[in-house]
Order: structure tokens, then sequence, then C-alpha cells
């Protein structure tokens, strides 16, 4: 298995629009191995194919205390939401060190296939109701701080971009050295 590079915000990739999956094969099973060892990694609590420069809908997910319940939503669809809301202080692997609240519905159903094609449905709520529509989010190429105000989303853009020409000048030194 791979560790995945991890597109950061303002990337433009982020924004692209995810294609369903048409074929259950080695590959899949593959890309979502890798997905979960670079989630694991990072550490996050999920992560969708967008985030990886993969835009097929795909995205592996782990909410469990112990990180032993990994789960692969391929193609999926909320086919239900409840009426209640809940605010959440979301954070993003494409976003780091920004976390901003952001309401969501409370639970949520989503219908889904496995890495092996087979269809299931799966009730969420609490953290894996936030994350499971966060990923879809992504596969939709909306990214967490779109919810956000102009002005706060335009401190985060500048911020990140400000801190990704410092870590180029920094790798250009140690290139250099
Ligand atoms: O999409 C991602 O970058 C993965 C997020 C998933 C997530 C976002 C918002 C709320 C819950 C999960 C990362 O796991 S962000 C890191 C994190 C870790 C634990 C709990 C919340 C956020
Ligand atoms: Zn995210």
């Amino acid at each position: 298995m791979s560790l995945l590079p991890i597109l950061r915000y303002p990337d433009p990739r982020l924004h692209k629009v995810a294609k369903p999956v048409t074929v259950f094969d080695e590959r899949l099973k593959r890309l979502a191995a890798d997905m979960a060892e670079t989630m694991y990694d990072a550490p996050g609590v999920g992560l969708a194919a967008t985030q990886v420069d993969v835009h097929e809908q795909v995205i592996v997910i782990d909410v469990s205390d112990a990180h032993d319940e990994l789960r692969v939503f391929v193609n999926p669809e909320i086919v239900w939401a409840s009426d209640e809301r809940q605010v959440y202080d979301e954070g993003c692997l494409s976003v780091p060190g920004i976390y901003d609240g952001v309401e969501r519905p409370a639970r949520v159903r989503v219908k889904a296939k496995d890495a092996e094609g087979k269809v299931f449905e799966l009730d969420c709520e609490g953290l894996l109701a936030v994350c499971i529509q966060h990923e879809m989010d992504h596969l939709k190429g909306k990214v967490f701080v779109e919810y956000l105000s102009p002005l706060k989303r335009n401190r985060i853009k500048t911020k990140l971009l400000k801190e990704e020409r410092e870590q180029k000048k920094q790798q250009t030194k140690k290139v250099a050295a």
C-alpha cells in the first residue's frame, strides 16, 4: 500500500466533480486501501478520493476510537436526512489548521456500494453523520470553507497560500544547501 499526497486548498482540483465508479476490480480495492492508509497516517477520520486527486466517487471513513472499523463508500447517495440539524466544528485534511462551525442534518441515511460492489444502506448520526456529509461534499467539488463567510474564506485562502510559499522556499533552501 502507499501514502497518497493530499491536495491542499485552494488547489482547483478540489473543485472537480467525481464520476461514479462502474468497475469493481482490484484497482478500486487498491485505491481504497491506499486512501485508508493515507487517512490513518494524516491522521483523520475520513478521506474522499477527490482529496488525493482521483476524481471517482470513493470515500473511506473510520470514526471508531480504536481506528479498526474502516468503512468504504462507493457511489454514495443520501436517501434520507433529518429535519433536526447540528453544528459541528469541522476540520479538513485539505485545509490544515482551520476549524469552524458548519450546520448540517444531524442524522442521514446513506445508500452506497462497498468495494466489492455490494449495495448497503447505513443510518448515520453524530461524528459519522458529519463526516459522511463532509466527504460527500468533497465528491461534489465542495470544501467546508465554502460554508463560511467570504471574509473568513479569503483569510483562509491567503493564509494557506502564504504557508505554501514558505514551504516551497524552505524546500528550495534545502536543495541548494
Ligand atoms: O475530509 C477530510 O479532510 C477528513 C476530515 C473528516 C472530518 C471532517 C469534519 C468533521 C469530521 C470529520 C478529517 O478527518 S479532519 C480531522 C478530524 C479528526 C477527527 C474529528 C474531526 C476532524
Ligand atoms: Zn475534508
